[in-house]
């Protein structure tokens, strides 16, 4: 397969200065006329050939300067349309081509959705529209003519601000929209469609009158209310915390049904996946609701970290997207519990992207090769990419950081950038060379950070020594040290930190790690200290440290910060939870570690008054967090018999704690989505969940009574999720009523459909092949897909049968979507990612089903790179 390289990045030969469309819907054949204003580039090749992108598509006409071309004077196939000798000036290039729709299935390009039209162009789906100079780096400055049926597509939407409506005849009509700010192709967006609105009304910081518009289905209006508050919401804190304000007359986000994403943040037109916008305590959990005000709060910060300021090219896709991950963290850190949205991201950052750092396809924060940019949306360039800008908040200061980020938007907006361009901000206010901290973005792959500790009472003194290692990954074999920036604590005997000395001065908690082993001794400590170490999740590294147990448990209990208190009693139980493992596979009694009830059961006690931090508190590390502790020979039924007998064994020592909780938390008042009243649920929730722990009936009972006298979705819901983890007639009953209850909610069926894809029971791997086959499932809709599919493919113990039924239902499926959604497809297959560190049988297996994938007639760009770079 062609790779792409960094290395080769060369500026385009030529300039578009101005897009003309006139967008002409048909279902089957949109006719569109690009009429383009194009000068060659002063820093490309002179007398280059002008070489368009297409993608799948049908030419009508080409002219230059209104003069058409004849058939030898140009080169056309679907996928380029070639110019041999342009002009050396600037000339005006129209070109005419004809799409269809209703056949694209891989929803790039123009597709239609529920009967409505509309968008995606990101990363190259511009070329399925018009042949084009689809590069991030081809800015325009774009005006929009959209006409179709006025009966089938009342609303008619394109970037910008609206300048012109009218009539077409024929039953048809227009509207013009320009849009003033350059922009590149993947931010092009139109939507058309018979669509309801919400509306209302921003004022930005310096007077701008903003109209607000959320599109939805007709009949959902009432479901809309809370992104447009979280849209409001998201406007006033970025102007608040990082100075910047939105710059068109209009803002909308329109929800469509058939979306490859969450969400995409064309200019001023934000088109979203339904799931993500639409939301009521009948049909929405806490879990919905978060999300939303978070996917509306990303789409909207990349206004200005993304829009206003763009990627050179797709090597630097984390320019925009980590920085926009940290964008939106901030905002919920500020908007519900910063503690609890750094405990949750520290919690997904290993189950998706230390998950992918480990295997086959890790790969660097910048990748610096890719066959198929469409896999390259990852949790390494979102969720490392931003932690990666955490740490340097964390090395150069809060107010380094903040004027960092002012010069970069202050020096680069209205252009496309690189990564150096961004740290070059950072290091030019701080004075601090980067240069290392670049690695960061260069390599791939975990660094594991071993501690080792030692006070001298006789001295007063403490040391700790810390020795990195980054671990070779595909194309990386030999590692550099990283910049790793250490926060450390030293906890003192009553619980309070102890002062931090160097040299007989005070010392910052914050060290950095840049050689493979760096040393620091604190002075002047009076007592044994317990250290704690990267607090608040300082860098994303694995830790290994000489601490006891009972240190973490002290650190449990007293840690100043919420983070680590948090952590500790999270690395006690995931030891005793490798020790179980051990000890099953080994046909050794379980060993049994009782304090981890008093760290666990700090989060039921009466007067624990932060509910959603409980909630973390009370929940285990998952049988992702084993198997990665575990690292190699993973045998995923052990994990889950070990998760299992120690969650029995909290459930005897905390039950009666567990079930005072639960009565005290149950619901009276109204729901609200609001962040406590989440945080209560959840604890609740996760009471329940220990109570029911063993399937026992009366824990059973309770779940299905919550299930039965539920009043919203969220308990309704983790009701449901609870009784499907144990073959009962209560299960049976609780998931058909919710069918039968919501069968005609296809948002609600895909909860529906996951809960049962997600079960750790021999039988869901024939139940998801019925349900495959029944009425609820639809091959072409990415959520139901990814609910019933990848939430099977997500299933510890099902996914990886021991029979290898499992591997190959998700090999089979990835190749029948290959035909549908090559995107789709190759996510699906993402399930893979982690196989060659199963134990041989599993993993054998695991190999037949990537193998076949690979050797299948006709992959996909998309399946054919996941299943070769899979194999390795
Ligand atoms: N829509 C995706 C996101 O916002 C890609 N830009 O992250
Ligand atoms: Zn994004």
């Amino acid at each position: 397969p062609q790779l792409v390289r960094l290395a080769d990045y060369r500026p385009s030969d030529f300039l578009i200065d101005t897009v003309d469309l006139d967008v002409r819907l048909d279902p089957v054949a949109t006719r569109v006329t690009a009429t383009l204003k194009v000068r060659p580039n002063p820093d490309g090749r002179e007398g280059a050939a002008l070489v368009l992108d297409g993608d799948e598509l049908k030419l009508v006409s080409v002219a230059i300067d209104g003069v058409p071309l004849d058939d030898d004077a140009i080169e056309a196939a679907p996928e380029r349309l070639t110019l041999a000798n342009p002009p050396r000036g600037p000339f005006e290039l129209t070109v005419v081509t004809e799409i269809d729709p209703t056949a694209n299935t891989r929803l790039m390009g123009l597709y239609r959705s529920n009967g409505a039209y509309t968008t995606q162009c990101e990363a190259e789906g511009f070329r399925r529209i018009t042949y084009f100079l689809d590069r991030p780096d081809v800015l325009a400055v774009y005006t929009t003519r959209v006409e179709g049926p006025k009966a089938e597509t009342p609303v008619l939407l394109s970037n910008g601000n609206l300048v012109e409506t009218g009539d077409a005849g024929d039953g048809r009509h227009f509207a013009v929209w320009r849009d003033p700010h350059p922009k590149p192709s993947y931010l092009f967006a139109l939507v058309a469609g018979d669509l309801g609105v919400v509306e209302d009304r921003f004022v930005t910081a310096s007077g701008r009158d903003v109209a607000l518009k959320v599109f939805v289905e007709h009949g959902r209006e009432d479901r809309a209310a809370y992104a447009m508050d979280a849209i409001k919401r998201s406007m006033r804190w970025d102007e608040e915390a990082f100075g910047r304000e939105y710059d068109l007359d209009v803002f909308m986000v329109v929800a469509v049904s058939h979306f490859n994403m969450g969400a995409m943040e064309n200019k001023g037109l934000n088109v979203f996946n339904d799931k993500y916008v639409l939301a009521s305590p009948e049909t929405a959990t806490d879990g919905d609701y978060a999300n939303i005000e978070a996917i509306i709060a990303h789409e909207y910060f990349h206004n200005w970290t993304g829009n206003r300021i763009t990627c050179r090219d797709w090597f630097q896709l984390c320019l925009k997207e980590g920085l926009t991950v940290f964008r939106d963290q901030e905002f919920t850190s500020d908007t519900r519990s910063r503690p609890v949205k750094r405990i949750m991201d520290a919690r997904n950052l290993r189950a998706s992207q230390f998950a992918e750092d480990s295997g086959p396809l890790a790969h660097p924060v910048r990748p610096e090769a890719y066959a198929e940019i469409n896999n390259f949306y990852t949790p390494t360039v979102y969720e490392k990419g931003a932690e990666v800008i955490r740490m340097l908040k964390v090395l150069i200061g809060p107010d380094a950081f903040k004027a960092g980020m002012d010069l970069y938007f202050d020096r680069h907006d209205g252009e496309a950038c690189t990564i150096e361009q961004f740290v070059a901000c950072f290091a030019e206010v701080s004075g601090r060379d980067l240069g290392r901290f670049m690695l960061w973005y260069r390599q791939a792959g975990t660094p594991t950070v071993e501690i080792r500790t030692a006070y001298d009472a006789a001295a007063k003194t403490f040391a700790i020594e810390a020795a990195q290692t980054v671990p070779p990954t595909p194309g990386q074999p030999v590692k550099q040290p990283a910049v790793i920036p250490m926060v450390v604590g030293l906890v003192g005997p009553d619980g309070a930190d102890l002062p931090l000395t160097v040299g007989g001065a005070a010392a910052s908690p914050v060290i950095e790690l840049t050689e493979p082993v760096t040393r620091v001794t604190f002075e002047n400590v009076a007592a044994r200290p317990v250290a704690s170490l990267f607090r608040n999740f300082s860098a994303p590294v694995k830790v290994a440290a000489d601490l006891t147990d009972d240190d973490y448990l002290f650190l449990a209990a007293h840690d100043a910060d919420p983070f680590n208190r948090w952590q500790a009693g999270q690395t006690v139980a995931l030891r005793n939870l490798v020790a179980r493992v051990a000890a099953l596979r080994a046909s050794r009694p379980q060993p049994e570690e009782p304090r981890i009830a008093d760290a666990i059961g700090r989060a039921f006690a009466p007067d624990e008054t932060d509910h959603a931090y409980a909630a973390q508190v009370a929940g285990l590390p998952s049988e992702g967090d084993v198997a990665r502790e575990i690292g190699d020979e993973v045998d995923p039924d052990a994990i889950h018999a070990a998760r299992r007998a120690l969650k029995r064994d909290l459930a005897a020592r905390l039950g009666d704690a567990a079930a005072a909780a639960y009565e005290r938390l149950s619901e009276t008042g109204a729901y609200s989505p609001d962040a406590a009243s989440a945080g209560r649920r959840a604890l609740k929730i996760a009471a329940l969940d220990l109570l029911a722990a063993d399937g026992a009936a009366e824990g059973v009972a309770r779940a299905k009574a919550l299930y039965d006298g539920a009043t919203n979705m969220t308990d309704r819901i983790m009701a449901l999720q609870i009784l499907s983890l144990h073959e009962s007639d209560a299960r049976a009953a609780a998931l058909a009523a919710f069918e039968a209850d919501y069968g005609d909610d296809p948002l609600l069926m895909d909860k529906w459909l996951l809960i049962q894809a997600a079960t750790p029971l021999p039988a869901t791997l024939d139940r998801v092949k019925a349900l495959m086959a029944g009425p609820r499932f639809d091959i072409r809709n990415p959520n139901r897909v990814r609910s019933l599919v990848g939430a099977f493919g997500g299933n510890p113990t099902q996914f990886n049968r021991a029979d290898g039924a499992g591997y190959a239902f998700v090999a089979e499926t990835a190749l029948v979507l290959d035909r549908i959604n090559p995107q789709v497809a190759a996510r699906i297959l993402g399930a893979f990612k982690t196989w060659r560190a199963l134990e041989p049988g599993r993993r054998a297996r695991a190999e037949d089903a990537l193998r076949g994938v690979a050797a299948a007639p006709g992959l996909s760009p998309d399946v054919g790179d996941i299943a070769r770079r899979a194999l390795g």
